[in-house]
């Protein structure tokens, strides 16, 4: 299965912030240059019927919302990570092996526990899409298929909210008048190429002689390409280890009290400190990330001598939040966070599945 949050940054600024809810919403990354500089992060739904996108540079959306009730917002990365921490925990409950493969998209494998049964594996999707929409507000949507490359695609075939069954003998139809460009994996400059020889659709990709293919991309390329005109894939759901363990809480109030922020930052290590025991792991580096009323994240780091208790990194924190103030002392914070990383797992059984 392959499942992929709907326009993910801005539906989750939609949930927190019920006065923009329905309206289109933009998400910018400001570059900080002149007032307008950097690109679309992402849009919504609604955003994207009047053709604002991702990557498209912040002046020429705004040209295209002019006299439009538009929302523009500035990405709050550490929170879009917080909330996709929630679900991809979420979802591994419900799967027998997760691959996180960005923030808002991950495979499952879901073999033995539906064993090999696509109406079991359909309620799955069911049961992980409701609780996403439960729990956090937001839709997504879901591919599933015998193999990630079909899946993938799939869960972008009825975006948004979807989701789609490419059973095995249904792989070919479903494939077939897709341009070859749709077909995850093969690159803008690989599908111009394939253009110029006449070769547009995936139907067009699999009838291609494959010397003819191996001549221009070379053997492996080529046998690449023309695996993915016919759906084949052998790559398996393989879970990864995590980077980093953090945790991130919103102030009471807005403050640039010291004394206030370090009691956030104790009461937010012990909570981390749980996620570090549970997972038996140690860790050399610590963060402290300070995101100011204006929504600015700032992360902070030191590399300590290895440990496995946050009691060490305390002393750090409280460091990394003196230099922030005497930097910044102008102003105020709304959220804190605490992260470890550089992280070493001890228990080998557990960390195979441990995300
Ligand atoms: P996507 O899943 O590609 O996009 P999306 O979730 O916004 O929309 P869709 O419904 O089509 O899945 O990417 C996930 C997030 O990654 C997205 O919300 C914002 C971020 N992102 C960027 O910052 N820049 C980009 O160019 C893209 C494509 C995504
Ligand atoms: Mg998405």
């Amino acid at each position: 299965m392959h499942i992929d949050l709907d326009s993910f940054y801005a539906s989750i600024e939609e949930v927190r912030n019920n006065s923009i809810k329905g309206k289109p919403i933009v998400i910018c990354v400001y570059s900080g240059r002149t007032q307008n500089s950097g690109a679309v992060s992402t849009s919504n739904y609604s955003a994207r019927k009047l053709g604002i996108k991702s990557g498209m540079p912040i002046v020429l959306a705004k040209r295209i919302a002019m006299n439009k009730e538009v929302v523009f917002l500035p990405v709050d990365i550490e929170y879009y990570r917080e909330v996709s921490d929630r679900i991809m925990n979420l979802i591994e409950e419900e799967s027998d092996t997760l691959e996180q493969v960005s923030i808002d998209e991950a495979y499952i494998d879901v073999t033995e526990k539906t064993n090999s049964n696509w109406n079991k594996a359909i309620q799955v999707a069911n049961t992980i899409k409701q609780k996403i929409l439960s729990q956090e507000g937001l839709t997504a949507s879901v591919g599933i298929a015998s193999n990630k490359f079909v899946a993938k695609i799939a869960s972008d075939f009825q975006k948004p909210n979807g989701l789609t069954l490419v059973k095995n003998e249904e792989i070919i139809p479903f494939l077939e008048n897709l341009k070859v460009s749709k077909l995850h994996g093969i690159g803008e400059k690989t599908a111009r190429v394939l253009n110029e020889i006449g070769i547009e659709t995936s139907k067009d990709l699999s009838k291609c002689d494959i010397k003819v293919l191996e001549e221009i991309f070379g053997k492996n390329k080529a046998k690449l390409l023309h695996d993915k005109s016919l759906g084949i894939d052998n790559s398996i759901v393989e879970s990864k280890k995590k980077k980093q363990l953090s945790k991130i809480g919103t102030l009471k109030e807005d403050t640039k009290d010291k004394k206030v922020i370090f009691e956030k930052i104790i009461e937010l290590s012990n909570e981390l400190n749980q996620k570090i025991k549970r997972d038996n792991v140690s860790f050399r580096t610590v963060s402290l990330i300070t995101i100011d009323i204006e929504l600015k994240t700032h992360i902070k780091s030191e590399t300590i001598s290895q440990a496995n208790d946050i009691q060490r990194a305390v002393p750090v924190f409280k460091q990394l939040l003196n230099n922030y103030i005497e930097k910044n002392s102008e102003k105020k914070l709304r959220r804190i966070g605490v992260r470890v990383s550089n992280l070493e797992f001890f228990n080998s059984q557990r960390t195979l599945d441990e995300f």
